[in-house]
């Protein structure tokens, strides 16, 4: 079974981009993922086929149509009803591990990419689309954050990225950042890999990246240490 993607797009040349590279290009090569673009443009009736209009109530932009969307959407819909339908837009709820780890394990994803200042609210209240946002910036259209979103999946759909530990032990798959890494040369510019990892004692080793992981999560994201339980009872506060 092979994880299938369809985005709905303005600009459907902007894909596969990036994920035509690498591990992603790679396995798009394989057949282990597959892509389609639908141009939502094909959607419009009109003679200049037009996608967006004026916000109602003023302001700065242009809205996207929900009548011209939503037959963009249904199309999709009727050729994947067992595939999720994501929108993305810095307006929905944030990205998170889990929910990557839960669309690779399915079969696929169809994404549609907003652009302009926004889409006509009438069509999420009409449509079952779960609207994602991949951060608290504000990028120029959801193609980006597309491309983002399927990186993550790809990595993880079965097959892809080999013995890799199949990403399990990496940042927020604990609810922690990632321990820090160190290769070779041993001494570089004066600065030594910590002795513990040349050790060769791999229970000191696992408590070193445990002890590292929980600092580093402590003082770079204070908001992940409180969600993972933060500082536990009965520890001592100056073991930390
Ligand atoms: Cl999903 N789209 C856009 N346009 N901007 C974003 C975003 C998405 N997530 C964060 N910023």
């Amino acid at each position: 079974m092979t994880f299938a993607a369809t985005v709905l797009t303005l600009y459907p040349e902007m894909f596969p981009g990036p994920l035509g590279h690498s591990l992603a290009g790679r396995a798009l090569g394989e057949g282990l993922w597959s892509l389609e673009t639908v141009q939502i443009r094909d959607f419009a009736t009109d003679k200049h086929r037009s996608v967006d209009d004026t916000p109602a109530g003023g302001g700065a932009g242009m809205v996207m149509r929900a009548d011209v969307l939503s037959r963009a959407v249904d199309d999709v819909l009727a050729r994947r009803p067992e595939v999720p339908l994501l929108a993305m837009t810095p307006r929905g709820v944030p990205l998170s591990q889990a929910r990557v780890r839960s669309l690779a394990a399915g079969p696929g994803v169809s994404i549609l990419c907003g652009r302009f200042e926004g889409v006509d609210e009438r069509l999420f209240e009409a449509r079952p689309i779960e609207q994602v946002s991949i951060g608290d910036y504000v990028l120029s259209g959801g193609e980006m954050a597309a491309l983002t979103l399927l990186d993550a999946c790809i990595r993880l759909v079965p097959g892809v990225m080999g013995a890799a530990s199949s990403g399990t032990e990496e940042s927020f798959e604990s609810g922690l950042l990632e321990y820090p890494q160190y290769t070779r040369p041993n001494d570089w510019e004066g600065r030594t890999i910590p002795e513990v990892l040349r050790s060769g004692d791999h229970a000191r080793i696992g408590a070193w990246r445990q002890s590292r992981a929980e600092t580093d999560t402590r003082l770079r994201r204070p908001d992940l240490w409180e969600r993972h339980g933060g500082a536990r009872v009965g520890e001592p506060s100056g073991a930390r």
